[in-house]
């Protein structure tokens, strides 16, 4: 059999409860910044294809939301995304928390692996948060669960066991077509990275309701001929009160967003970056279909 007859190759889902580390496992897969990161809940708010090429294998991982309880119609949206993901792929890899039991959310989602065929990995993640004694009670407990195809104990942050994940992992892909050309990365564009760059900062420099209340729309991006990029940025939020505290006292919440998207943003394009951030309110925006469409926050299937 050729090279290329012998390509094993398939889509394969991240999905778990908000906040266990999803967007940092691909990140760390990846090698490079795909999804953003935050330690609050409900950072990713769309799915986020990263193509991972190696010796006779293409992987291709989704990043999903994390599935959690609803308050808003922009939470049911996101759930809906994450959880519709499940019928697209060849393998699904199921992160949970190492430092935690299997919770009411974790048995939610396992109960939609119920009536599929495809494989579920395990990936107990955070693993340097724990004792080595105290992961095999937690695999006993899971086990009682669902039956996993594989349980795969990682660290996101450190990189620990990620190389025998995606080595296991490779093992439950069908032989298949090369789906994405070698230096395709993303199905995103620039432009939705950046934007995401931008609700990062603000995820991190704001608090409460005010992160949660945030889009960010790339208003204009242009390429000037000295290697410059000028990128004019909206951040919307909910309310007035979240928009003063946003811009802060002097301006100094907006400043520091922007200067800290501005140097991520640079080490992206490995180009300077002259970057205009305005703030503007839409009333209640997260609980409004159209919004939520607007800003592309929708399930596209
Ligand atoms: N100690 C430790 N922290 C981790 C690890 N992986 C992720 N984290 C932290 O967990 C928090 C959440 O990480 P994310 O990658 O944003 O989690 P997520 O599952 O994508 O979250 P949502 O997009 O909100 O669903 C961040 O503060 C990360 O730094 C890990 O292996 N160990
Ligand atoms: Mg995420």
């Amino acid at each position: 059999m050729s090279k290329k007859e012998s390509l094993k190759s398939g889509f394969v889902t991240i999905i778990g409860r908000t906040n266990v580390g999803k967007s940092s496992l691909l990140n760390k897969m990846a090698g490079k910044k795909v999804s953003i990161i935050s330690e609050k809940p409900q950072t990713t708010r769309n799915k986020i294809l990263y193509v991972l090429n190696r010796e006779g294998s293409q992987v291709i991982f989704l990043d999903t939301p994390g599935v959690h309880k609803p308050r808003h119609k922009l939470g049911e949206q996101l759930v809906q995304v994450a959880l519709q993901t499940l019928k697209e792929v060849d393998a699904i890899l199921f992160l949970v928390e190492a430092d935690q039991p299997p919770g009411p959310g974790d048995k939610f989602i396992i109960n939609k692996f119920k009536h599929l065929k495809t494989p579920v990995l395990l990936v107990i993640n955070k693993i340097d948060l724990i004792r080595h004694e105290d992961l095999l009670p937690l695999i006993e407990q899971y086990s009682k669960l669902y039956s996993f195809a594989e349980i795969i104990p990682v660290s996101a942050l450190t990189g620990e066991n990620l190389p025998n994940l995606v080595e296991t992992l490779e093992r439950y892909l069908p032989l298949g077509p090369k789906y994405y050309p070698d230096d395709m990365v993303t199905d995103r564009p620039e432009s939705f990275i950046m934007a995401e760059l931008i609700r990062e900062k603000v995820l991190h420099l704001t608090s409460q309701e005010v992160p949660h209340s945030v889009a960010v729309v790339i208003e204009e991006l242009v390429k000037r001929p000295n290697d410059v990029v000028a990128v004019r940025a909206i951040i919307y939020t909910e309310r007035e009160s979240q928009k003063g505290i946003l811009i802060g006292k002097g301006g100094n919440v907006l400043k520091k967003v922007g200067q800290l998207a501005r140097e991520d943003m640079e080490r992206l394009l490995g180009s300077k970056i002259f970057l205009e951030l305005w703030v503007k309110v839409k009333p209640g925006w997260r609980n409004k279909e159209d919004q939520i469409w607007n800003f592309g926050y929708r399930d596209e299937q």
